[in-house]
């Protein structure tokens, strides 16, 4: 057995196989929710025969992994997560420049994205950032304002993630800096600070245990919000008074990455309309790219909410997300 697998893989070799079954297979670095991850894992492997191996993990997380794998690059494609990390790795190299032929299709932000980055990410969805409440904890004055989820009536009723691991915090973190200047910003965390019950490792979660009644309101994407009134819980989403935040949720190819042909061959499967709309499948719901994917009827308009001129490239570059980070973690972390 020993000896024939041996030499079966010798004679793969001589026969140039080894390269084809390299071709056949796609390491994914997914960052949205476990259920979206999975449903574009399995469709693109049945599609294609490309065997996809998927690993799923926030977005702050994915962009550390990239760098501490810089040397020997495991992954294909990095899918989904806020757009900020995938901005920080374009810059620092980590990604690769590709221009898909799917461009065209694109809505114009997404495309802008592509710009800014020199090409070495797109976008793939956009969604406010926002907060939930559970309408069976909170009857009363619910929050409609950022401010409001300072009362002290929320003391240990708040939950956010951690900035450093995932994106949504991260996009909280420079939307407020954004909308009160930088100090007032990190004076408005440290109040907060004191209704937060505990900072989750992942940005989806603050809601999903807000559904549960463990906390009465987490600071989320409305889109996360929206997912779990859909699926029957108390849960109502809020578009904060003062304006809000958004991402661009973006897809890179890792550069090095062990099978550039499959990573291709995913990010223009994964722009097109049908992989688009496996995203409301799986309950996400985010705006789509591709200016044909049927927008679904349960997304947060951005249209009607407040949103600020968010400053993608400034707040996506290396300096200033590796600067804020260490500011959040010396001012706010480290109170824990
Ligand atoms: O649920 C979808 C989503 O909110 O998750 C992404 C998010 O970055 C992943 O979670 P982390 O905050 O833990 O990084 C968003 O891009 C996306 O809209």
């Amino acid at each position: 057995m020993r000896t024939s697998k041996l030499m079966s893989a010798t004679l793969a070799g001589l026969l140039g196989l080894t390269a084809a079954a390299q071709a056949n297979e796609l390491v994914l670095y997914c960052s949205v929710q476990e259920e979206w991850c999975r449903l574009m894992a399995e469709s693109f492997q049945r599609e294609t025969g490309i065997n996809v191996l998927m690993t799923r993990r926030s977005s702050g997380e994915t962009y550390a992994q990239l760098k501490a794998e810089a040397g020997q690059p495991r992954g294909d494609v990095w899918w989904g997560g806020t757009g900020d990390p995938h901005l920080q790795a374009a810059q620092e190299g980590l990604t690769l420049e590709y221009r898909s032929p799917m461009l065209a299709e694109l809505q114009d932000w997404a495309v802008q994205q592509a710009e800014t980055s020199g090409f070495r990410t797109v976008g793939i969805y956009a969604g406010a950032l926002g907060f939930g409440y559970n309408s069976t904890r909170v009857t009363e004055n619910p929050p409609a304002c950022w401010a409001d989820l300072l009362d002290p009536r929320f003391d240990d009723d708040v939950q956010v993630a951690n900035p450093n691991s995932s994106g949504t915090a991260y996009t909280l973190l420079a939307t407020l800096v954004q909308l009160m200047g930088e100090d007032a910003a990190f004076d408005y965390l440290v109040k907060l600070d004191a209704n937060v019950s505990q900072y989750t490792q992942s940005g989806g979660a603050p809601i999903r245990n807000a559904a549960t009644g463990e906390t009465a309101i987490g600071i989320v994407f409305m889109h996360d919000a929206v997912a779990q009134a859909v699926q029957g819980a108390p849960i109502v989403p809020v578009a904060p008074c003062e304006g809000t935040g958004y991402e661009i949720g973006s897809m890179s190819i890792i550069a090095g990455g062990p099978n550039p042909d499959s990573a291709k061959r995913f990010y223009d499967w994964a722009l097109t309309p049908a992989a688009q709309a496996l995203g409301a499948q799986a309950n996400s719901f985010q705006v789509p790219s591709n200016k044909g994917t049927p927008v679904p009827p349960e997304s947060p308009a951005l249209d009607q909410i407040r949103l600020i001129d968010y400053d993608f490239a400034t707040y996506g570059s290396s300096a200033t997300r590796t600067r804020l980070l260490a500011r959040w973690d010396a001012e706010i972390g480290s109170r824990r």
